[in-house]
């Protein structure tokens, strides 16, 4: 009888502050994360700082063995939390990712067994990709930007590629890589926010979307979003006279609402970029022109390099698929090789 009612209460308690957090909960987006700190928006602007419930390390723990990733909850995620005091709370659930941008996380020394390289996610959720690149000052380097568009492809998230600094008389150069990339099918804009060139009509894109403004540093993330949207102030950092380079004056990704159901990400500069989780096989596919000749090729394992009646390679010879296109797919398969796990 007492082993009844004790059983009895445990599910009276159990519902109850099940209920409790069931009411208690709001939805909201993770907009920054800092260290331990997430910071939420609700639906109607307001952040909170939050942190995670205990549970969600607990499930990491438990996963160790076959740990790919260390982003529990990433810029970008729906979640459930609830208040605690003010402005804090605590997270309860993440909400299933639609879809996420990654990359293979630095090398990690001694704390994993067979020293592979993690997926660190950048940002979830996302509909748009803005690569953007300066004609000068950082250089102009296309093999970079098919990096970028590879991890794009791979995860399914549209891309478009932003060409800044048209402003630095390079009009040869900009006609030719703006030719290069649409021809490809891909959205080019040329912009400037010294002349305001392309201003209007990459903000107009922008609209209604989640938008991920992505590149090396220096080429001028921060600057084309605070022209679009001032009141977003953003800094913005001096290039270095010596390397030509920026030297990543924005230091953690930060998303925000600017216009109704308009979201921006501005995110730090980046130095290398390898995608995570492509295999050999596939990656050909995420090269779009290289796609109705793939399916030419005498083997279906081809991966477009020596194999014998390979329709990638001739297409390449008969130049119809670019050099320098196919130079950045040697360029990632050999990335891929070296990191056999992955
Ligand atoms: N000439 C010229 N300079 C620009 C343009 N856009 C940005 N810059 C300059 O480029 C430098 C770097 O700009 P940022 O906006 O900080 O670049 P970022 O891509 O945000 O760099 P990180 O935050 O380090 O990743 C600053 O000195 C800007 O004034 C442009 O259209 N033309
Ligand atoms: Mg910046
Ligand atoms: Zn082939």
């Amino acid at each position: 009888m007492l082993f009844y009612c004790i059983s009895l209460f445990r599910v009276v308690k159990f519902n109850l502050k099940n209920k409790n957090y069931k009411e208690n909960n709001i939805k909201g987006k993770i907009v920054k994360i800092e260290s331990k700190d997430y910071y939420v928006e609700n639906n109607i602007g307001k952040v909170f700082r939050c942190s995670l419930r205990g549970k969600f390390k607990k499930d990491l723990l438990k996963k160790k063995d076959k740990l790919t990733t260390y982003d529990v909850a990433v810029l970008g995620d729906w979640v459930e939390f609830e208040i605690v005091s003010g402005s804090v709370g605590v997270i309860n659930k993440i909400e299933i990712r639609k879809n996420y941008l990654s990359r293979k996380a630095k090398r990690l020394r001694g704390s994993l067994k067979r020293g592979e390289r993690l997926e660190q996610i950048i940002a979830s959720n996302l509909d748009t990709l803005y690569i953007v690149s300066s004609i000068d000052s950082p250089k102009f380097n296309n093999r970079f930007i098919d990096r970028i568009i590879v991890t794009a492809e791979s995860s399914h998230i549209d891309v478009r590629i932003v060409i800044n600094k048209s402003d630095l008389e390079q009009s040869k150069l900009l006609a030719k890589w703006e030719n290069f990339y649409s021809k490809l099918g891909y959205n080019v804009f040329i912009t400037s926010v010294i002349s305001l060139v392309g201003i209007e009509k990459l903000k107009k894109s922008l609209n209604g979307k989640i938008n991920l403004f992505w590149g090396q540093s220096g080429v001028g993330k921060s600057s084309l979003l605070n022209a679009m949207y001032p009141e977003l102030n953003f800094p913005v950092g001096e290039i270095s006279e010596a390397s030509k380079k920026g030297r990543h004056t924005t230091v953690t990704g930060i998303m925000k609402l600017v216009e109704k159901n308009t979201y921006i990400i501005d995110t730090p500069g980046i130095r290398e970029i390898d995608p995570y989780g492509i295999k050999k096989q596939d990656l050909g596919y995420y090269f779009i022109e290289f796609g109705e000749f793939i399916h030419q090729c005498k083997f279906n394992t081809c991966i477009h390099v020596h194999e014998p009646g390979c329709a990638v390679v001739k297409a390449v010879e008969e130049g119809k698929i670019s050099l320098l296109r196919y130079e950045s797919y040697l360029n990632l398969l050999n990335t891929i090789e070296d990191d056999m796990f992955y």
